[in-house]
């Protein structure tokens, strides 16, 4: 089964890498790549011209296959659709909303498109729409998130598609990787685990606080807005979290995030900064080159499935 995601993908090992924004730039991405997985460069907002500018300094640090998440909530993501074909990328990731508008394009390009999902409706609609495979992402994930938890989303759309499903959400070392195969899952994606890599350009100040991270030091701000996001607790989420109970307006909330993550993986400030991270963050505790990190993954996770069977 994990030999339909690395022939599809043209990779060595069933790991791929989240589409994080600001923190996804070409050199985690090629490095992921170099070691055996998918590494992503994440367009988040980025303007379509960066996106092209981060693809080709991608393709300087290696010859491997990598892929680029279009985050839909982006005003720019037509443009950067057609950049990511422009530039012969071969597999998307998309994020946060439904890419069948773009789909016919890519396919047509021979774009492999693996849209990351959050219910099992989407995950049907994006195989009736022609996906190559689909990210289940559990709400234990960073970022943008939907509300089943990975244990419960990715068995249920295992269950009804025929394409490869990739678990993603609270998956950061070897146990995680055995889990979610024993639920069905073909390959797992991992953003939190990345974020510390060596290769990451992350300030260390986001590093450090990820490191020091437990298990509930994550809150999800965006609830009321529709747009909830996970992020490690600090100075802006108690005050988020204080304006949305008093029924703060969308535009209020906004101000109070806008250019926050940015703050935080850019300029290091943990306190007033977006410091997005999974629930798993908990778990991670050292600073490892993405070869170590996925070897680590990837052997603990095998071991323990041969044990099993
Ligand atoms: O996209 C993510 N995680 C992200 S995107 C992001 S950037 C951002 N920053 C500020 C505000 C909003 C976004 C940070 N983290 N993960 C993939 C994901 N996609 N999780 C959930 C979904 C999703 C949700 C709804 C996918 C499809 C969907 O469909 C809704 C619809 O019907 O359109």
């Amino acid at each position: 089964m994990r030999q339909e995601v690395t022939e599809l993908l043209g990779i060595r090992y069933p790991v791929i890498q989240g589409g994080m924004a600001w923190v996804a730039e070409h050199r985690l991405a090629a490095a992921v790549s170099n070691a055996g997985g998918l590494g992503l460069i994440g367009a988040a907002s980025a303007p379509p011209e960066i996106v092209r500018e981060e693809i080709r300094k991608a393709k300087e640090l290696t010859d491997k296959p990598f892929g680029v998440n279009v985050m839909l909530l982006n005003p720019n993501a037509e443009e950067v659709a057609k950049v990511v074909v422009e530039e012969g990328i071969k597999v998307v990731t998309t994020g946060a909303g439904n890419p069948s508008k773009f789909m016919p394009m890519w396919k047509e390009a021979g774009v492999k498109v693996i849209p990351v999902v959050a219910s099992v409706a989407m995950a049907k609609l994006m195989e009736r729409g022609g996906a190559d495979a689909v990210v289940a992402e559990g709400m234990e994930a960073g970022g943008h998130i939907g509300s089943a938890t990975t244990m419960t989303l990715v068995p249920q759309i295992v269950d009804v598609v025929k394409i490869p499903v990739i678990a993603a959400g609270g998956i950061a070392d070897g146990r995680g990787y055995a889990a979610a195969m024993m639920l069905g899952a073909s390959a797992v994606q991992m953003g939190t685990r990345f974020i510390v890599a060596k290769e990451s350009i992350v300030h260390e100040n986001y590093k450090e606080r990820l490191i020091k991270a437990k298990d509930i030091d994550s809150e999800v701000t965006g609830m009321s807005t529709g747009h909830p996001i996970r992020v490690l607790r600090n100075k802006m989420t108690r005050e988020y979290l204080k304006l949305e109970k008093e029924g703060a307006s969308f535009e209020e909330l906004e101000m109070l995030t806008l250019g926050a993550l940015r703050k935080a993986v850019v300029e290091g400030d943990v306190v007033q900064g977006s410091v997005m991270a999974g629930q798993i963050a908990g778990l991670v505790s050292k600073e490892e080159t993405c070869e170590e990190i996925i070897r680590d993954v990837v052997e603990n996770g095998e071991q323990l499935l041969k044990s099993w069977v």
